[in-house]
């Protein structure tokens, strides 16, 4: 059976993603630490999850948390020291847990050594290592746009040329077209697989590769420069394979490519089974979904049949022939249930009915921290309570095009990434039970009624939700491999599919309105497994009701 033969540890195992700064603080400064995540293992082997995805905890002066690495050797001091970070592999593993790390190497920190070095001199060894280009008419070589605001070019005075910039001023592209900075990129690569690491998320890996005529743009939205200009470059193919030749494949291990700009068309020459690639990623398109032409602070609208539609759309385009990672929120967006859900009368409902639907469709799931109890967007009152650089620099920008303070900050508190980044409510002591101190940013004035203690003695838990689905997932390997078939596809109201194995059938219904939906599909001949309401009937979807059916096949 083809399905046999593709089995792998990482299409069955389900990924987990930890924000470290606001997981768990182990003395006290407000900051989470490696041993605050150690100290909470035993939930995440409770829940039942597999691997462990840190979000970046190297050395780093912290201009994008972390994003921006000064040494991709070190621990980052607030985090912890190597000896802790071996300490919590350790404890990783003997819980029968996996870890994966953050990689980013399509730029590093303006603080790298690298880049302290080339900014010296025109003639210094690590030049070539980033992209530096003369200005054109006062002003930088081309028009890009950074993901941040502003141009993705900074100048340097001393030698009158600029650097390249996808991200902030403090975060450098590399450049991977000098064979000596693919050559560090597998030394740190190696470093940390031999430390027993079992793999990589590798943050904008399609951006790595440039197009090195740097001509200006001239298209309408930035999600169209991201795609057309910025991803997918001429080489990346060539250099996703290389170091998978010359490093990856040497070791047991997953990665999964972020994937900002692969579309569906291009997505198999990341991942399909016979590249020497990747092993997924994760495509953006249903995330960037209601980004206007000016980002996430410029919304446009969109509806259920768009994300279905993208989902069906990218299925169809992997096929048997490649994999994805299935996930609905992360460190980057807003919570799951306020975006995609109803944070408010049907917080638990809907938290559920998302659970139900990142865990069976066809794709390793990735679950973030806090989706677990639903966590739900902060609304802080002034902007000086944001601490992401996203946040700041839109601001100025807004701000400067006249937009108001108020109008902007109804954007950020729909769309800001500090949303996810409020630490992980505990329980109902002080500050979440996240720290006991003063926290890096201010917990979500909702920890006492939203929080893990709480949840877990509430009839209604969504943590043992999803634990349960967590459980079931892995004794049902048709939720793995099984064929995907979507039905009603036009129905704004209710996501219905199939998983469809040789011995198995299962049915899921998620009626993701407020309203009470007709079932309209049948269901002779099933059973009910699970679902998220207590008084479920018959025919009718109670508002954000979510349905998993059974039929055996003999
Ligand atoms: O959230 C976004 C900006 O509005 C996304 O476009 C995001 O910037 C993009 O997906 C890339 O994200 C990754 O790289 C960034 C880092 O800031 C993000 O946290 C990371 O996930 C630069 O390293
Ligand atoms: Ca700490």
């Amino acid at each position: 059976m083809s399905t046999e033969l593709q089995r792998k540890w990482w299409k069955e195992e389900v990924i987990y993603q930890i924000y470290p700064r606001s997981f768990m603080d182990s003395n006290g400064d407000g900051i989470g630490d490696l041993r605050g995540i150690i100290s909470k293992l035993d939930h995440l082997h409770e829940l039942g999850v597999d691997i462990i995805w840190l979000s970046p905890i190297y050395d780093s002066p912290n201009d994008d948390n972390g994003y921006d690495i000064r040494n991709y050797r070190e621990i980052h001091q607030e985090f912890g020291t190597m000896s802790d970070f071996e300490e919590l592999l350790e404890e990783v593993h003997a819980r029968g847990m996996k870890l994966i790390m953050d990689l980013v190497v399509n730029h590093s920190s303006d603080e790298h050594e690298w880049f302290v070095e080339a900014k010296k001199s025109k003639d210094n060894k690590y030049r070539d290592y980033y992209h530096w280009k003369k200005g054109v008419d006062g002003g930088p070589p081309n028009n890009w746009p950074s993901f941040f605001g502003g141009s993705a070019w900074e100048y340097d005075e001393a030698s009158d040329e600029y650097y390249l910039h996808l991200f902030t001023k403090k975060q450098p592209d590399l450049n991977w077209e000098n064979p000596k900075v693919r050559e560090e990129i597998k030394g740190l690569l190696k470093f940390w697989l031999d430390k027993g690491i079992d793999g990589f998320r590798m943050d904008v890996i399609p951006l790595i590769s440039k197009r090195l005529n740097f001509e200006n743009h001239t298209l309408g939205s930035f999600n169209e420069v991201v795609e057309k200009v910025y991803s997918n470059g001429p080489k990346v193919h060539d250099y996703l394979n290389e170091i998978y030749e010359d490093v990856l494949s040497k070791y047991d291990i997953m990665t999964v490519g972020e994937g900002p700009g692969i579309n569906k068309n291009v997505g198999l020459k990341y991942v399909g089974h016979d590249r020497g690639e990747l092993n997924m990623i994760f495509h953006l398109d249903h995330m960037f979904l209601g980004h206007g032409p000016k980002g996430k602070f410029d919304p446009i609208p969109y509806d259920w049949c768009d994300i279905k539609k993208i989902f069906r759309d990218w299925h169809e385009a992997m096929g048997e022939s490649g994999w994805l990672s299935i996930f609905l929120d992360n460190h980057d967006f807003p919570r799951l249930v306020s975006r995609f859900g109803n944070d408010n009368q049907y917080r638990r409902e809907s938290a559920k009915l998302l659970a139900m639907l990142v865990l069976t469709q066809k794709g390793t799931a990735c679950l973030y921290q806090g989706s677990e109890i639903g966590m739900s967007n902060v609304v802080f009152d002034s902007i000086s309570e944001y601490r992401d650089v996203e946040t700041h620099n839109f601001h100025k920008e807004f701000i400067a095009n006249g937009v108001s303070e108020a109008d902007f900050l109804s954007e950020v508190h729909a769309h800001g990434r500090d949303n996810a980044r409020t630490p992980f409510q505990w329980d109902e002591s002080e500050n979440a039970g996240f720290s006991s101190g003063k926290t890096w940013i201010n917990v979500n004035p909702n920890y006492k009624e939203i929080n893990l203690a709480v949840d877990k003695t509430a009839k209604d838990s969504i943590f043992k939700f999803y634990k349960n689905l967590l459980s079931f997932r892995k004794e049902n390997l048709c939720l793995v491999y099984g064929q995907w078939v979507e039905h009603m596809l036009e129905n704004k109201n209710i996501y219905a599919y199939d998983r469809i194995d040789e011995n198995t059938h299962f049915r899921i219904v998620l009626n993701h309105s407020n309203e009470v939906q007709d079932l309209s599909l049948s269901v002779d001949g099933y059973e009910l497994i699970m679902n998220n309401i207590e008084d479920s009937s018959g025919d009718q979807l109670s508002p954000w009701e979510a349905r998993l059916y059974k039929k055996s096949n003999s």
